[in-house]
């Protein structure tokens, strides 16, 4: 029961275990009742996780910040000619899969640029090396975005890129590359990336062929709330279809050194909002079992507060995470096992170390 809020008969719609629609959605989103709002968002997050903080001992690699899109509000990618372009070489990937074995982890996590120069061979020998150096580990690799560019490169079809990549040892794509479906948004912030309706089909293509991925949503730059809460509906009608989505990851956007920094209107996001934008996906997406605060991006200290706020996922222990930190993140990049099973359990939860499918490692 929660007293008196602008949102009491949207309250009780999710005490009944009601799902709510778009305008529920964008009233949750204009709404300035936090307290409401994380009601809801940790009784359904308690529903589906109870006490239980999940995170995971993973590395990041990213192979190369050359990329043909260039996106407006990605500071991270330079043409080939720019002096800081870099690509790593499978020499470099295997060392980083060493030290990652020594490291525990149960998950390498490898996304880069769409660099011309890289033949499709490039990445299926780097899934063979990685695998090869860590079998028991999971691969999550390659966005959306890069998928559809492996199709463009090889005149393959979605469904035999993805079984290639798999045959090489891929297990799971990440959620990047979303960003906002709207093509208005898409058309200001990331022109020549591929549409919603193709991350989308990318996706659905991948969880028929049995692979669960991720999904996010890059907000705080030029959406609307209506854009916003129509990105999560449409995520939710693919995960009512196919269920092979595992999480969902806001991700706040950062425009220090982007074409966006000082735009009118586009500021770095507050913590208020951050903790709305957790709260109502939390609230909206009923149909996923796990949302995730990227510490790296919202902090450590807001990532830790909101699991109190509709999280039940913390990531992670992650190494040289170059994309966001291109942007200006002053956060660290690395956070030992030991610290963030601190932060999980200071917040009252109880921590779980999981691998990338949610598969139960141990329980702290
Ligand atoms: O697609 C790029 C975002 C994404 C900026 O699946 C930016 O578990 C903020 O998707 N400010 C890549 N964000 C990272 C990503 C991710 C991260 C952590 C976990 C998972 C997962 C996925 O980073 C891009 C884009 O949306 N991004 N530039 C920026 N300036
Ligand atoms: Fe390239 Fe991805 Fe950056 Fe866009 S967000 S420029 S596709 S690296």
């Amino acid at each position: 029961m929660f007293v008196q809020s602008e949102l009491s008969d949207l309250i009780n719609k999710v005490e009944d275990g009601k799902r709510l629609d778009f305008a529920d959605g964008v009233r949750l989103m204009k709404s300035g009742d936090i307290l409401a709002l994380g009601y809801m968002a940790n009784l359904i997050r308690e529903q589906k996780n109870g006490n239980k903080t999940y995170f995971i001992v993973n590395r990041h690699i990213n192979h190369t910040n050359v990329c043909t899109n260039l996106c407006h509000f990605c500071a991270y990618g330079v043409e080939k000619e720019n002096p800081q372009a870099f690509t790593l070489s499978l020499a470099d990937i295997e060392k980083a899969a060493h030290e990652a074995a020594q490291e525990g982890v149960s998950e390498i996590h490898i996304v880069g640029g769409l660099n011309p120069d890289l033949p499709f061979d490039y990445y299926l020998e780097m899934l063979r090396r990685v695998k090869g150096i860590l079998p028991q580990a999971c691969i999550q690799a390659f966005t959306a975005v890069e998928v559809d560019y492996f199709t463009q490169i090889t005149g393959l079809s979605v469904s035999e890129v993805l079984r290639r990549l798999m045959a090489a040892g891929l297990d799971s794509l990440p959620g990047g590359g979303a960003e906002v479906f709207s093509p208005r948004v898409r058309a200001k912030i990331c022109e020549k990336k591929v549409s919603g309706q193709r991350w989308l089909e990318i996706q659905e293509a991948a969880h028929g062929l049995g692979m669960r991925t991720n999904a996010t949503m890059l907000y705080g730059h030029v959406e609307t709330a209506e854009e916003r809460i129509d990105h999560l509906l449409q995520l939710r009608d693919l995960q009512d279809r196919t269920h092979g989505f595992l999480t969902f990851i806001p991700l706040p956007f950062y425009p220090k050194n982007t074409k966006l920094e000082g735009q009118m209107g586009v500021e770095s996001t507050t913590g208020f909002e951050d903790l709305k934008m957790l709260t109502v996906s939390r609230i909206l997406l009923d149909n996923f079992d796990h949302i995730k605060s990227f510490w790296i991006m919202l902090g450590p200290k807001l990532a830790q507060v909101s699991l109190a706020f509709g999280v039940d996922d913390l990531d992670g222990t992650v190494v040289e995470e170059r994309i966001i930190h291109s942007a200006g993140a002053e956060t660290g990049q690395v956070m030992s096992k030991r610290a963030l099973i601190n932060m999980i359990q200071k917040a009252g939860r109880e921590a779980v170390e999981r691998d990338t499918l949610y598969r139960v490692l141990k329980t702290n």
